[in-house]
């Protein structure tokens, strides 16, 4: 009879602390509590089309966008999911302007949790691929005490865990703790995620590109240079690459993680940092993508060394494969004294 894999992330998760004696347990629960907070959104993402839930409620969040009723859904999951876990100290959303303290009545812990609850949320109504995205540090204030605003600004180095779930043809939570990159998908029959790519490595160089070409007008000299070389015939590298973008981060970037290719969202004379969050999404996602070999780049700087100077900074970004982001770096050095971001011309 042939071997049936059954490895739930539950039992990974266990099995992955016993190869570390002086683990305490106590992230390997915090993982367990994100993966029950996952399942719910889940469920309620794959019901959006037959409740009602779809539409704006009528809010704007911190960044004056609409609040869809499936972001504050996702959100206050997983505050419910965390608080009371007694693994936190505090937490913060992308939803949420201010820092989220954990209730009085509930135990503080050692580590810190920032999350995007619903990205790529634009895309819901249209039931494209959403995810949620989520970066774990340990707490730098004495222990004990409610975390601070200090605990949460810190650099993505310092990340001891992060990961996202895509909701899309099936759900994946994928996630690293510095020890390889895992990801498992959710089994709706009976609820539980199962290992399915264990150990993911990007491949070095890829053929998939990922970035919202309308935008080409106002892009740094270097880059517009970086695409039109990307669709140029040339059989040694392997060009024409092909264009991909779903407009959903998490999705993207999960594609390209397992094909290889390169997402951007960079600067433009519009925007000079960018369309994306440091915190919530850049550092989340260049843990996991630098974890399974990748690379990830403001452009000139590694994301995960930025130092971060407030909770909803933003940054142009530039992730995946490491051959195809140091591309784009070379090309836009080589023109960086011809562009001024956020310089309307
Ligand atoms: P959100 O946090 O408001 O959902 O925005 C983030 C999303 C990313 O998932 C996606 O890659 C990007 O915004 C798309 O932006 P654009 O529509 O400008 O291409
Ligand atoms: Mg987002």
């Amino acid at each position: 009879m042939p071997q049936i894999r059954f490895m739930t992330l539950s039992r990974f998760i266990i099995e992955q602390e016993k190869l570390h004696p002086e683990a305490t347990g106590e992230l390997s629960k915090l993982l367990h509590d994100l993966s029950l907070a996952a399942k719910v959104i889940s469920l309620e993402v794959n019901k959006a089309g037959l409740a009602d839930i779809l539409g704006f409620t009528g809010d704007s969040n911190v960044h004056g966008e609409d609040v869809r009723k499936l972001d504050m859904f996702a959100h206050n999951m997983m505050f419910n999911a965390m608080d009371h876990g007694g693994h936190l100290c505090i937490m913060a959303s992308e939803e949420e302007e201010d820092i989220i303290h954990i209730p009085a009545k509930f135990k503080v812990g050692k580590y810190v949790l920032l999350f995007d609850p619903l990205d790529g949320s634009s895309n819901i109504d249209a039931n494209v691929s959403i995810g949620t995205i989520f970066s774990i540090f340990k707490r730098i204030t004495p222990d004990g005490k409610p975390g601070t605003l200090k605990d949460c600004l810190q650099k993505g180095v310092r990340q001891v865990a992060a990961g996202y779930i895509v909701y899309g043809s099936s759900t994946i939570m994928v996630y690293s703790a510095g020890h390889g990159v895992h990801g498992f998908t959710l089994d709706p029959s009976f609820g539980e995620f199962l290992l399915s790519n264990e150990s993911i490595r990007i491949p070095q160089k890829g053929k998939i590109y990922s970035i919202n070409e309308g935008n080409y007008l106002y892009w740094h000299p270097g880059l517009k240079k970086y695409i039109k070389w990307l669709q140029e015939e040339d059989n040694d590298s392997e060009r024409p690459y092909t264009s991909r973008y779903i407009g959903s981060m998490v999705a993207d970037i999960h594609r390209n993680l397992l094909y290889g290719g390169i997402y951007m969202y960079p600067a433009d004379s519009r925007n000079p940092n960018g369309k994306l969050r440091l915190m919530y999404e850049c550092n989340p996602m260049s843990f996991i993508v630098e974890a399974a070999g990748g690379r990830a780049s403001n452009g000139k700087q590694r994301i995960l060394e930025i130092k971060p100077g407030t909770l909803h900074q933003r940054t142009p970004i530039f992730i995946g494969s490491e051959y195809d982001v140091r591309m784009v770096e070379e090309f836009m050095a080589k023109e960086e004294k011809t562009f001024s971001p956020g310089k309307k011309r």
